[in-house]
């Protein structure tokens, strides 16, 4: 195992700050107390180098000696490994939080994010497109979880990975009010985004961009 260094763009515009999925590395590297130091590459000049860590040409990435993981879920599970703090020894535990951390990215955001996508652009809000992703985030995901989440404090037990994903997927929701008529939703998120390693996370990124903005 070597130094761990979490890579994010030099700069971001103002809206998505807080929001940039290194947030979830950051907070994974809190949460276990793991050394870290945070490098950046340019958000405006994407080059080769760049792509030769993340084939999309996104963020983050993380290297740890000369592993190169990207994926944010690929990340949190490498580290995972590195920290129960992250992952519980226990198998049947540990099974849990990895199928909810799949359930936060590849159930929950694969809902969330065309939604999100479509925010941006001119589509109207009656639209069919526009319905058809609402109702499958709301019928089909969101009212599934609820009960979920009124019924447990974490997802699988104890704090997990899980939990990070689940919990910044839904922060994004909450965003957009996408939240609202699910109260336990909305008391996870404010119970996972109040905990100090969070608390760090968020603020180390939103420091990281403003300080940026003076270069
Ligand atoms: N599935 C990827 C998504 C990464 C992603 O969407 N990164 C955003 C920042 S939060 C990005 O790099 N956006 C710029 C772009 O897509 O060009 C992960 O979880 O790591």
């Amino acid at each position: 195992m070597g130094d761990l260094v979490l890579t994010t763009y030099d700069w971001v515009p103002e809206w998505p700050r807080g929001f940039v999925r290194d947030v979830r590395v950051r907070w994974a590297l809190e949460e276990a107390g793991l050394p870290y130091r945070v490098e950046s590459t340019p958000f405006k000049d994407r080059q080769a180098q760049h792509f030769s860590h993340q084939p999309f040409g996104q963020v983050p990435w993380l290297t740890d000696g000369d592993i190169s993981i990207f994926e944010s879920g690929a990340i949190l599970l490498h580290l995972g490994n590195r920290s129960d703090k992250l992952l519980p020894a226990d198998p049947k535990r540990r099974s849990e939080a990895i199928e909810w951390a799949i359930a936060a990215l590849n159930s929950v955001e694969m809902a969330s994010l065309p939604l999100f996508i479509l925010s941006f652009t001119q589509e109207k809000r009656d639209s069919p497109g526009w319905k058809v992703l609402e109702e499958f985030l709301h019928k089909h995901r969101l009212a599934h979880l609820e009960p979920v989440l009124a019924g447990r404090e974490w997802l699988a037990g104890a704090f997990s990975i899980g939990d990070i994903l689940m919990a910044d997927v839904l922060r994004l929701c909450d965003r957009f009010e996408w939240l609202k008529d699910y109260p336990a939703s909305r008391a996870y998120v404010a119970r996972a985004t109040a905990r100090p390693a969070f608390a760090k996370a968020y603020a180390d990124q939103m420091a990281f961009f403003a300080k940026a903005d003076k270069s």
